[in-house]
């Protein structure tokens, strides 16, 4: 029994140098050491041992037993640290390396434009109103005082999609939208800012649909000093400080008087340059006081309140604003023009 206990030994060492893997360690020890493994399969046989054979025959099946175990926990622990090893290669990272970068949006030179301009009117108090695109003939034109054979009215300027229905040309129609949502209710103090279209032939100032910013304010005894106050206010925070506002007369069927705005030249702040054509001045934007006609079917009374009213093209404040030549850049999305400003 001594003898088969040692061949045991022997056998089980002797396979157990060959282990590589995990499983096949387990199975070898259950072979071995296992409730009906070799080892206990010989020692059931101790029970026809004399009482002298017995201690130390148990001894040997103790020391085989030991042998055995120390060899398989050597094993074990091998094959946990090399796996270990393994993960801590596979899964090493080189902190030194250049990230990968995530491409970054930023918001079109455009939108910046119009951003700011909401932020300076909102900070005067104005609310900011959107309305659509596709417009009726009567909010685009009657309601502005433009009667039905107008010129501004013809079927060669706009986007027509039906005799009553057409693309805006300004913004306008949102403001007569909310005066009749107000009831004749006071104060009326938006600015409207969206897309406007015209039939156009581009070119570096002309586009067939361009961005607009209107702004209405109707209230008891606005006077055209208050305009005047507000654009001064306007100019000041989106060209600087130093700039200067000028009023010329002008005409629009929706406003009486009419005035158009230029501002001291943003280039060379009024001594005269190439950009102002040596005048000094710039224009940018157009004005007045709203037409008693447009007050009325507004749904307000021209005897009770008054009103001023301005309308500014986005880009060409944008082309001012960042010395640009031509408004095609705008619509082009050539990223070499468009990230110059995503850190401006
Ligand atoms: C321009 C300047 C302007 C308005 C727009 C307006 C709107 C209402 C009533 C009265 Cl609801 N006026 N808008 C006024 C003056 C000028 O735009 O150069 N337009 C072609």
């Amino acid at each position: 029994m001594k003898e088969r206990l040692e061949a045991l030994r022997q056998e089980a060492l002797e396979e157990l140098k060959q282990v590589a893997d995990p499983g096949v360690l387990n199975d070898l020890r259950i072979k071995y050491l296992g409730k009906k493994g070799a080892l206990t399969e010989i020692l059931r046989g101790m029970g026809s041992l004399s009482n002298e054979e017995r201690p130390i025959i148990g001894q040997v099946g103790n020391e085989v037993r030991a042998a055995i175990e120390a060899v398989i926990s050597e094993k074990q622990e091998l094959f946990i640290r090399q796996e270990t090893e393994n993960r801590l290669r596979a899964e090493t990272i080189d902190v030194t390396l250049p990230g990968t970068k995530t491409a970054a949006g930023a918001v079109h030179p455009l939108n910046k434009v119009v951003q700011e301009i909401e932020d300076i009117f909102i900070g005067m108090g104005y609310t900011v109103a959107e309305g659509p695109e596709v417009e009726t003939d009567y909010y685009n034109f009657e309601a502005l005082n433009l009667p039905k054979n107008h010129p501004a009215r013809d079927m060669q300027d706009s986007f027509y999609i039906t005799d009553e229905i057409l693309m805006r040309t300004q913004t306008s129609p949102v403001q007569i939208r909310t005066m009749k949502a107000m009831n004749g209710k006071t104060p009326v103090k938006i600015i409207c800012p969206g897309k406007v279209y015209r039939r156009d032939d581009d070119d570096a100032t002309h586009s067939f649909q361009f961005n607009q910013i209107e702004g209405l304010v109707i209230d008891k005894n606005i006077r055209m000093s208050d305009l005047k106050g507000t654009l001064l206010q306007f100019v000041q925070q989106i060209f600087g400080e130093q700039t200067q506002i000028r009023l010329r007369p002008s005409f629009f069927p929706f406003t009486e008087p009419s005035a158009e705005v230029d501002v001291t030249c943003v280039q060379c702040g009024g001594h005269g340059c190439r950009m102002c054509k040596q005048s000094g001045w710039l224009e940018i934007l157009g004005c007045g006081m709203v037409h008693p006609r447009v007050l009325e079917m507004g749904g307000y009374d021209p005897n009770e309140v008054s009103g001023f009213a301005f309308g500014m093209g986005v880009e060409r404040i944008a082309l001012l604003k960042y010395g640009i030549d031509d408004i095609r850049h705008f619509y082009t999305n050539d990223l070499r023009f468009l990230s110059q400003f995503a850190r401006m």
